[in-house]
């Protein structure tokens, strides 16, 4: 999901962490990447211009508590989320929801999704088709109910002649026994003074608690002139943003919701009735960044007052697997490791860190330890002596197998390797002295 816009902008921070020093030029260096970023992702011009303004006014004469750098990556983050607001919470509660946008746009897949959302949240969803110009779209959304086990209704029991406004009524009534009420409602290819009449009416009539406005990712920012006249004929409560999967305009499509009274609420990224997210700014910028969770590390650094000085002994490559399980037992803390590692601003440090390692959980430690405790003093200060006889011992005595040993030696070798490297200056490391090295250490201790 916007990969060309969110690489670009993780080079943007990756530049920012690495720089030698912040000052004015590397701010401008950074707002022009960023305009750069957003314009082909097809954020408006003005919004593109009010960001910079914002970011150069704030990284270079806001008062700093946290490093420079960090302090930029603050900006550049609280700045984008000012773009795209703060998204807007549906709650999970029995309510009614109509459902708006023009033609394509992704109106019939998202009631599905919702019900779909809803569904696994605990609640009874129900849909009701209110299109009755196209018989092909109360068959598509009857067949997309069915698959996810939700009850439709379309009014066929109606008689001949029935109109919009008796469907929506039987079907909310129909469904009363039902948590959410989801409608849908028939689109136009443009903005038809008769579609808006119709939608304003089931409006005024149902009095539905969200209305949610359709908006087709890959139109950009052309978007707010939809988002203008649906928010108000109705008064648009949430959007969904459909088709985000495929398009590298969904900045646009998102900046354009600051026109409307409200923000987005979910995200389409699929075809498939499951591929519906919740929107939360925050984890959807921090996401686009790269930054993991950057509020963390960013709270971890206003956190981490003083510096610490780095255990010299770790970085000269004395990282012995005592010291890998205290890191361990340090960061499990935290949540899983590489999210520890992508908080970081070089995103590792070129070293693979897998999924599998990522994941220290609970258990895991616990295997670790007692994998340990089947080991010599020797062994545990100097791994390296651990050959395939050793290891069947220690894979004995611990009750594990050898796979399981062989994975906590590689795992120490592999961390061992980045201390070094943290340590000798080699690699990426020369970028950073000075920055984050006394923090990530702590942070990893
Ligand atoms: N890739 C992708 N396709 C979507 C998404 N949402 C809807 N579509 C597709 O867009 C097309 C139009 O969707 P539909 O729900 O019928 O739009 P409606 O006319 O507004 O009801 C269909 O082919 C959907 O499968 C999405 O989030 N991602
Ligand atoms: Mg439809």
């Amino acid at each position: 999901m916007l990969g060309k816009l969110s690489s670009s902008l993780k080079e943007t921070i990756r530049k920012i962490a690495m720089a030698k020093r912040i000052d004015k030029q590397t701010v401008e260096e950074l707002v022009r990447d960023i305009q750069r970023a957003l314009i082909q992702a097809d954020v408006k011009i003005a919004l593109v211009k009010e960001l910079s303004e914002r970011i150069r006014e704030r990284s270079l004469k806001e008062k700093v508590t946290l490093n420079p750098r960090e302090h930029v990556i603050k900006v550049v983050y609280e700045e984008l989320i000012n773009i795209i607001g703060k998204g807007v919470e549906v709650p999970l509660a029995s309510q009614k929801i109509m459902m708006v946008g023009l033609h394509g746009t992704g109106k019939t897949s998202s009631c599905a999704k919702l019900a779909r959302y809803f569904q696994k949240k605990g609640l009874k969803p129900a849909v009701i088709c209110a299109d009755v110009y196209r018989p092909a779209a109360s068959d598509q959304l009857r067949q997309l109910c069915d698959s996810i086990g939700v009850p439709f209704y379309d009014g066929a029991n109606l008689p001949a002649g029935k109109g919009v406004m008796d469907i929506v009524k039987a079907g909310v009534q129909g469904f009363g026994k039902y948590d959410i009420k989801i409608i849908d409602t028939a689109g136009r290819h443009a903005l038809e003074e008769e579609m808006i009449e119709e939608i304003r009416d089931i409006e005024e009539q149902i009095r539905p608690e969200q209305r949610f406005l359709v908006l087709d990712a890959s139109i950009g920012q052309q978007a707010s002139v939809q988002a203008r006249a649906f928010d108000d004929a109705v008064g648009i409560t949430g959007i969904i943003i459909t088709k985000m999967d495929g398009t590298a305009k969904g900045g646009g499509a998102l900046s354009v919701v600051s026109e409307t009274n409200s923000g987005v609420a979910f995200i389409g990224t699929g075809e498939k009735v499951d591929d519906l997210e919740k929107f939360e700014a925050d984890r959807f910028i921090s996401r686009l960044l790269g930054m993991g969770d950057i509020k963390s590390l960013i709270e971890m650094a206003e956190e981490s007052l003083e510096e610490e000085d780095v255990d010299a002994d770790i970085l000269k490559g004395k990282f012995t697997l005592n010291d890998l399980y205290k890191q361990l037992e340090a960061v499990k803390k935290m949540g899983p490791f590489k999210k520890i590692m992508q908080m970081m601003p070089l995103g590792g440090f070129g070293v693979d860190i897998n999924d599998e390692m990522s994941q220290i959980t609970e258990d895991k430690l616990g295997q670790f330890k007692v994998m340990m405790d089947s080991m010599t003093e020797a062994e545990l200060n100097d791994p390296k002596i651990i050959d395939g006889s050793r290891l069947r011992r220690i894979a004995r005595g611990s009750g594990t197998r050898t796979a399981e040993v062989s994975a906590l030696l590689k795992y120490h070798r592999l961390m061992q390797k980045m201390m070094k490297q943290l340590g000798t200056g080699r690699g990426k490391m020369p970028m950073m002295k000075g920055m984050q090295l006394g923090k990530m250490m702590k942070m990893m201790k």
